[in-house]
């Protein structure tokens, strides 16, 4: 091999060389930027390789320009880190603070309105153009107080608020102690006036629904149920006295139905409905519990019938007598009931009619009774007064 032969390799090295060493260059700035591009965006890296590798590539051959239009913004990433740092003001954003903060949300009683209760509270929401919570405070005022505290409250609460107008006042401040506007309610506290519920529960034996002279008042209870949601929840149990009177009040506005409970002897009347709407007044009802038995009854009597008469004459005295059967046809109740010299007495008694009879305890008993008068039929209304029946058997020894 000469040595032309070998300048002329030495040339083609080089010119094989220099375009593998910008290819090279080329592919190690995307990479670097492929890699650093999502796991640092921080502006001061992105300026040291856009530098690093401006110069490399200005200075092989100073044609990559465009792509540090390709580049962050500087400025905007310094902005974007600011809207990331922390809530607290810096002291010379408070410095350079003059916006007043501003009350932007209150709830609680409306201005102009009247409500039917007296504890309420007023939550409160502000904003400011620096400072934040805790940072902001307010004071409120109620009525002719004095203006309270600054705190960090925002959801002043009022109990048991007596009856009339009122007023609430609230404003905030911020840190650099600009004041908001004050907000005031004024309202209204108007509770609801009790309704007066009274009445009388009484035994209607003529079932005409009015309490008659001679109808006497029931002891019962009865069950008040207010409507919640469409249904009837137990509310409370009303109780009369002695003559059957009750009296009770309700001030919690809404609907309410009043039901007399059973009782044996009677059938009870219907609810009755009514509805409390804070404006007071007063109920009266009368609630008529028609008997379905008699207090007076029946007493059954057993006489020695000496002359065998079928009748009780001024000489024959009432006796013992072991068994009368006793059934009230109406209702088809059968029982036998033994009869003193005093009599049996059924009270009370159901209404309806009914068979007596004297029975015989066993095949013997003819041997010492003679039965002369055996059987009798009579009604038990709710009019009857007692009811006296008369049964006859000569007693032979
Ligand atoms: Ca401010
Ligand atoms: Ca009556
Ligand atoms: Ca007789």
């Amino acid at each position: 091999m000469g040595k032309n032969s070998r300048g002329v390799a030495h040339v083609i090295l080089l010119a094989i060389f220099i375009p593998i060493a910008i290819g090279l260059t080329l592919a190690f700035k995307t990479t670097f930027d492929k890699i650093s591009s999502p796991s640092t965006p921080d502006s001061e890296e992105r300026e040291i390789s856009r530098s690093f590798f401006g110069d490399l590539l200005e200075g092989v051959g100073g044609a990559l320009a465009p792509l540090s239009t390709q580049e962050p913004d500087a400025e905007s990433a310094t902005e974007s880190e600011q809207a990331t740092s922390p809530d607290s003001a810096s002291a010379k954003d408070i410095a350079g603070d003059t916006t007043p903060p501003t009350i932007t949300q209150m709830t609680g009683p409306a201005d102009g309105s009247t409500i039917s209760f007296n504890s309420f509270g007023f939550p409160i929401k502000a904003s400011d153009n620096v400072s934040k919570y805790p940072n902001i405070w307010v004071r409120v005022k109620f009525d002719s107080d004095s203006w309270s505290g600054w705190s960090t409250n925002f959801s002043p609460y009022y109990n048991n608020v007596s009856e009339g107008s009122h007023s609430f006042s609230a404003q905030v401040k911020d840190e650099a102690g600009n004041l908001s506007s004050i907000v005031t309610r004024t309202f209204t506290v108007q509770l609801p006036k009790p309704l007066s519920i009274s009445g009388q529960t009484f035994s209607d034996n003529n079932n005409n629904s009015i309490k008659d002279s001679g109808e006497a008042g029931l002891k019962i209870t009865l069950a008040l149920y207010k409507k919640e949601g469409g249904n009837w929840v137990y509310n409370q149990t009303i109780r009369t006295d002695d003559q059957g009177n009750f009296s009770f009040q309700l001030s919690t506005i809404g609907s309410y139905q009043l039901e007399p409970n059973q009782i044996t002897f009677y059938d009870k009347p219907g609810p009755v409905e009514f509805t409390v709407d804070g404006s007071g007044g007063s109920k009266n009802y009368m609630f008529p519990y028609y008997p379905t038995s008699s207090q007076s009854g029946f007493i059954i009597y057993v006489f020695n019938d000496k002359n065998e008469n079928s009748a009780r004459d001024s000489n024959e005295e009432y006796i013992h007598y072991q068994n009368v059967d006793v059934t009230n046809t109406t209702t088809g109740y059968n029982w036998k009931a033994g009869v003193g010299v005093d009599g049996f007495d059924k009270i009370p008694a159901d209404y309806g009619n009914y068979e007596v009879e004297l029975v015989p305890q066993d095949s013997s008993w003819a041997y010492y009774y003679k039965i002369t008068k055996g059987k009798a039929s009579f009604t038990i209304s709710s009019t009857s007064s007692t009811v006296t029946i008369e049964l006859g058997a000569h007693k032979l020894y």
